[in-house]
C-alpha cells in the first residue's frame, strides 16, 4: 500500500514548478542556482537499483528530495516490523552526485510520523554531517546546502537520539560521490546494505513485532538483513546478470552494530574498492565492511548459477537472513567451472544416494486426523471447502501465502496471526486466535490444508511442531 501524502505531492511539485518556469521569451536554458550552477533534480529509484551513471563534465547544483515515511510492513514472512526510512524504503533512496557538485538537500518529516528525525551524510565535510540543519519534529521540512568535496560510497543516517533505535528502525542509506574523470560503465549495477534488527520475539516469530532496545545494547541482533527484509534478495528479489557481463556492487553497512564478511560464493572480487574509498584491491574474496561503511565491488559471472551473496559470519546468513541470490543466466563454460565426477573406490560400501529431502510420512490414520481438527477448528472461519470468506477470512485452499512457505504456517497455528495480510492478490487485516492444539494435531491439520486444499506435499511432523514452540 503505497500512500502519497497531500503535503508531500504538493512539496514535490512546488520544487518541479520552480524548475520549470523561464524568463519570459527567452529560450529554454538550463535552470541555473543562486551559486551559478545549473540545476538537477536527483532521481529516486527503489533498492536494489540506483540512479544511472553520471555522464556531465562539469558540476551541478542537485536538489534532493527524501521524505522520512514510518511504515509497518513484513521483515520476514509472515512478520510485521514498523520501519523508519528514507523514501519509503530500506535502505533509503542512493543520491548519486559528481564531485565537485552543490547538493541541497531537502528532508521531509510526514505529519504522520510519529517522531522527530535528521540526517547526517557522511559525504559532508562538516559537525554534524547535517544533522543540526535537518532536525525536524513531523509536519516540517528542513534544507541545508553542502559541497560534494570528495569521490567515494558514504553512508547516510539518521542522527536523532536515541540514534542506535533510528538506524535499528532502517534509517540509513548511501550517497554516491563520483570522482570528476567518471566511472567505467558496467554492464549491471546494484544497490545493497546490510543492517541488524532487534526484535522483542524470536527469529520469524509471527505478527507485529516491536523493536528490543536491550537486544539492541547487547548487541545480540533477532535479524541480520540485506535490504530490510528477510528475502528481499531471495526468489522473486533475486538479483540477475547474464554470464561474462560486468557487475558492480555498491554495498554499505546501516549498522547500528554489526560489521559485515562481505561474500559473494562462487565469485572472485576483480576489484573492491575498499571502505568505498579511491583506491582499489584486486582478486579479493571476502571484505570487511564497518558499521557506517561501504565497499564497492566489481566481478564478472563466468558460468550460469546461483551465486549467493552473505555475511561470511555464517549464522548470519544461514540463521538470521543475511543472505540474497544473484542468478546467473548464461551457457555453461566447463574449461571454467567443470561437472565434476562421483566414483566410489574399490570395495567401498555403494554409495549413499545423494541425501533427499526427508518425506513426511503421513499414516492413513493421521489423515483422517487432520480433516477431523480442520472441520472441529478451522472450518468456522476458513469454511469447510478451505475458500474462506472474502474479506474477511483469508482462503487456505490454493493460497498462494500458504503454498509459498507451508511449513512456516504451523507458526500461525500455534501462535495467531494479526495484521496485514496478502493472500491471492486479495489484502485481510483479521486476527487469527492461536489454536490450542495437541504438537500431533497441528502437524495433520496443516498436512491436510497441504495435501487436500493446495496439491501439495505433508510438510510438517509433530516433532518439528514442538521445535517450533521452542522458538519466541
Ligand atoms: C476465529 C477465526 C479463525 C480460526 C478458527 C482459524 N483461523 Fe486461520 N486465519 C484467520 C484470520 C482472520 C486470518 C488472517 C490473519 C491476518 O490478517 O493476519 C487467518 C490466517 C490463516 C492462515 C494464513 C493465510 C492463508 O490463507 O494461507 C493460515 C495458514 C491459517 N489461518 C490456518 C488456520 C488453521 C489451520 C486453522 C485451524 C487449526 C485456523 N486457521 C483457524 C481466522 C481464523
Ligand atoms: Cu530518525
Amino acid at each position: 500500500m503505497k500512500k502519497t501524502h497531500k503535503l508531500a505531492a504538493s512539496w514535490l511539485a512546488g520544487v518541479t514548478a520552480a524548475l520549470c518556469m523561464s524568463p519570459v521569451g527567452s529560450a529554454p536554458v538550463a535552470k541555473l542556482a543562486a551559486d551559478g550552477l545549473p540545476i538537477v533534480v536527483q532521481e529516486l529509484v527503489a533498492p536494489p537499483s540506483l540512479p544511472p551513471r553520471i555522464t556531465r563534465k562539469t558540476a551541478a547544483h542537485v536538489v534532493v528530495n527524501l521524505t522520512v515515511e514510518e511504515i509497518e510492513r513484513e521483515i520476514a514472512p509472515g512478520t510485521r516490523y514498523t520501519f523508519w526510512t528514507f523514501g519509503g524504503t530500506v535502505p533509503g533512496k542512493m543520491i548519486r552526485v559528481r564531485e565537485g557538485d552543490t547538493v541541497e538537500l531537502h528532508l521531509l518529516n510526514l505529519p504522520d510520523n510519529k517522531l522527530p528525525h535528521n540526517i547526517d551524510l557522511h559525504a559532508v565535510t562538516g559537525p554534524g554531517g547535517g544533522a543540526g540543519q535537518t532536525l525536524i519534529a513531523p509536519g516540517n521540512e528542513a534544507s541545508f546546502t553542502f559541497k560534494a568535496l570528495a569521490p567515494g560510497l558514504y553512508v547516510y543516517h539518521c542522527a536523532t537520539a536515541p540514534v542506535g533505535m533510528h538506524v535499528a528502525n532502517g534509517m540509513y542509506g548511501m550517497i554516491l560521490v563520483e570522482p570528476k574523470e567518471g566511472m567505467t560503465p558496467v554492464d549491471k549495477e546494484y544497490y545493497v546494505m546490510q543492517g541488524d534488527f532487534y526484535t522483542t520475539g524470536g527469529y520469524r516469530a509471527p505478527g507485529l513485532q516491536a523493536f528490543d532496545m536491550q537486544k539492541a545494547i547487547d548487541e545480540k541482533p533477532t535479524y541480520v538483513l540485506f535490504n530490510g527484509a528477510d528475502g528481499a534478495l531471495t526468489g522473486a528479489g533475486s538479483l540477475t546478470a547474464k554470464t561474462n557481463e560486468s557487475v558492480r556492487m555498491y554495498f554499505g553497512v546501516g549498522g547500528p552494530n554489526t560489521t559485515s564478511s562481505f561474500h559473494i560464493i562462487g565469485a572472485i572480487f576483480d576489484k573492491v574498492y575498499t571502505e568505498g574509498g579511491k583506491h582499489f584491491q584486486e582478486n579479493v574474496q571476502t571484505t570487511m565492511v564497518p558499521a557506517g561503511g561501504s565497499t564497492i565491488v566489481e566481478f564478472t559471472p563466468r558460468v550460469p548459477g546461483n551465486l549467493t551473496i552473505v555475511d561470511h559470519s555464517l549464522t548470519r546468513a544461514f540463521n538470521k537472513g543475511a543472505i540474497g541470490l544473484l542468478s546467473v543466466s548464461g551457457p555453461d563454460n566447463f574449461a571454467i567451472y567443470g561437472k565434476g565426477v562421483k566414483t566410489p573406490l574399490p570395495g567401498a560400501k555403494p554409495a549413499a544416494k545423494p541425501a533427499a529431502k526427508p518425506a513426511v510420512a503421513v499414516t492413513p490414520a493421521q489423515k483422517v486426523r487432520g480433516k477431523e481438527v480442520y472441520e472441529a477448528n478451522c472450518a468456522a472461519c476458513h469454511q469447510s471447502d478451505g475458500k474462506g470468506v472474502a474479506g474477511v477470512f483469508p482462503p487456505l485452499a490454493n493460497s498462494d501465502f500458504f503454498q509459498e512457505r507451508p511449513y512456516e504456517m504451523g507458526h500461525i497455528v500455534i501462535n495467531g496471526r494479526s495484521g496485514e495480510l496478502v493472500v491471492n492478490g486479495e489484502h485481510y487485516n483479521g486476527v487469527m486466535p492461536p489454536q490450542d492444539l495437541s504438537d500431533e494435531d497441528v502437524a495433520a491439520v496443516i498436512n491436510y490444508v497441504s495435501t487436500d486444499f493446495n496439491k501439495g506435499k505433508p510438510v510438517l511432523t509433530p516433532a518439528q511442531v514442538r521445535d517450533m514452540r521452542k522458538v519466541k
